[in-house]
């Protein structure tokens, strides 16, 4: 039986399991804290400041819920890092990564030899993608990925004879990762500016973000639309024969989740297609279920060349990346003689086998499906309602269990606050002390709990946001 159905789910107390109750703190915080600070670098992070006020220690975790070093019980809104899309605590995913331990811990696929898991997991996946996706290859992460998709990129126009096809078209405030090829890739300024080495032939156009960006009296549509074309201007400019390829993420994750208008992925892919160039879908938080569709390529309506995929592949069990190949594209690689391509754990048979697992129970116990038709538009609904006309609420976007709220000091006017990134820490803060934990980006919240989470975990998360924003809004004098 499905741990997670609604009937389990509502009776029982959301009480550690056994096992995970085995696994108790061995010190203290205090103890915790002090070695933490003395050797670890986390990261994304300053750690002068984290180091003086001390990290919080998450100890445990079980179906939506974590809990810390001083035992109290946190709400899970962002499935990790948008990525624990089963939940905590499923036991079929220990069990395969156990069993595959003790068959087969390691073996490569690099020369003539291959092995049961990702055997199994290449077929999975091509059942559960979209028809024209049958062959896929693996890595250990999202950024490990967006590489992998440079590398195939030019692999495939080099098969093609066109050489001078170099360019890889992005966008700004896009996240691809933080190897120098997926930092480069993101759009985010704050890391470019660390990065004083990137990857060559790599530009960026600017962002669907209506709330943020948008002039004047343009709807959403046309907006879009004219934020899809600037891609047509840029291939203009560089010349259409120098252009390899689009990527992007169909709804940007870490850049606020900004969901497109429905023009947008259409006119982007009416572009690529008219001037020759390969479209990339960075699927890393969208695939596996986050909108309520497998892919989110699917939710917005068009077809990639390529998809990179992470996180939600292995629920974050363990870490794995992959990229999906259209068949015209594998077409082309498998053909052409050796792809000089490749990583010590590419495949890994544990990471295959934890992979297997967690696509079997998205799968068999129809949680993706629950996503669209259930918990998906209960959740989207009762944001809305919660935070219709609230005096800081410009915006709410998403779609199934993904949701971004917008801080605005005029939501109608659409005026962003001057200082809207310390206004999104002081709302993060918020949510953090009423043991919830949401996502900031500059001044954008951000929730994307796992996909088993039930209508009264969506009830929870849903009045400690707004319990959160409330506060925000009542220390920055606002009601
Ligand atoms: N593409 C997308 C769309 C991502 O969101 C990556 C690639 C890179 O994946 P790896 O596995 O290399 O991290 C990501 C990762 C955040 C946050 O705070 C987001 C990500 C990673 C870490 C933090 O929103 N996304």
């Amino acid at each position: 039986m499905s741990y997670r159905t609604e009937e389990v789910a509502y009776v029982q107390p959301a009480q550690p399991s056994a096992s995970v109750q085995a696994a108790q703190p061995q010190r203290s915080t205090a103890e915790y804290r002090a070695l933490d600070a003395a050797h670890h670098i986390h990261p994304f992070s300053d750690m002068g400041s984290l180091n003086r006020s001390g990290s919080r220690v998450i100890v445990k975790a079980q179906g939506v819920y974590l809990w810390d070093s001083e035992d109290n019980k946190i709400i899970d809104g962002m499935a990790g890092l948008w990525c624990v899309n089963v939940g905590y605590g499923r036991k079929e995913l220990a069990d395969a990564a156990y069993r595959q331990m003790q068959e087969l811990p390691f073996y490569n696929t690099f020369f003539k030899t291959t092995h049961p898991p990702v055997i199994e997991l290449s077929a999975l996946l091509a059942e559960l993608a979209p028809e024209p996706f049958n062959h896929f290859f693996y890595c250990n992460s999202g950024s490990e990925g967006n590489d992998t998709v440079l590398r195939i990129v030019h692999q495939y126009w080099a098969t093609q004879g066109k050489h001078s096809k170099k360019f890889v078209i992005s966008r700004k405030n896009g996240y691809h990762g933080s190897t120098i090829a997926g930092g480069t890739l993101g759009g985010m300024g704050y890391m470019h500016e660390q990065m004083p080495s990137k990857v060559e032939n790599i530009v960026h156009i600017d962002q669907p973000y209506f709330f943020g960006e948008a002039e004047g009296n343009l709807t959403p549509e046309e907006f879009a639309l004219a934020r899809a074309q600037q891609l047509e201007a840029k291939i203009l400019e560089i010349g259409a024969d120098n252009v390899a390829a689009f990527i992007g993420e169909p709804f940007q994750g870490a850049g606020g989740v900004i969901f497109p208008a429905s023009t947008y992925w259409p006119e982007i892919q009416r572009i690529c297609r008219k001037y020759d160039i390969l479209l990339v879908a960075d699927e890393v938080i969208g695939g596996f279920g986050r909108t309520g569709e497998w892919f989110a390529h699917q939710h917005f309506g068009f077809e990639p060349d390529l998809i990179t995929l992470a996180k939600g592949l292995t629920s974050g069990y363990v870490p794995m990346g992959a990229v999906g190949l259209h068949d015209r594209v594998a077409k082309a690689i498998i053909e052409n003689g050796d792809f000089n391509h490749g990583l010590t754990y590419s495949g890994h048979p544990v990471a295959a086998a934890v992979a297997l697992a967690n696509l079997k129970l998205l799968r068999d116990e129809k949680i993706v499906e629950r996503v669209k038709t259930d918990t998906g538009p209960y959740f989207q609904k009762k944001l809305r309602d919660t935070f219709a006309n609230h005096p800081i609420i410009g915006e709410i976007s998403g779609a199934g269990l993904v949701a971004g709220l917008q801080l605005a000091e005029d939501p109608k006017a659409r005026k962003r606050f001057a200082n809207g990134g310390e206004v999104g820490t002081i709302c993060r803060d918020f949510c953090f002390n009423g043991n919830l934990i949401m996502r900031a980006t500059g001044d954008r919240m951000l929730l994307s709990p796992p996909l088993v989470i039930n209508k009264l975990e969506i009830d929870e998360i849903v009045s400690k946001a707004k319990k959160a924003v409330d506060a925000t809004a009542q220390q920055l004098g606002i009601s």
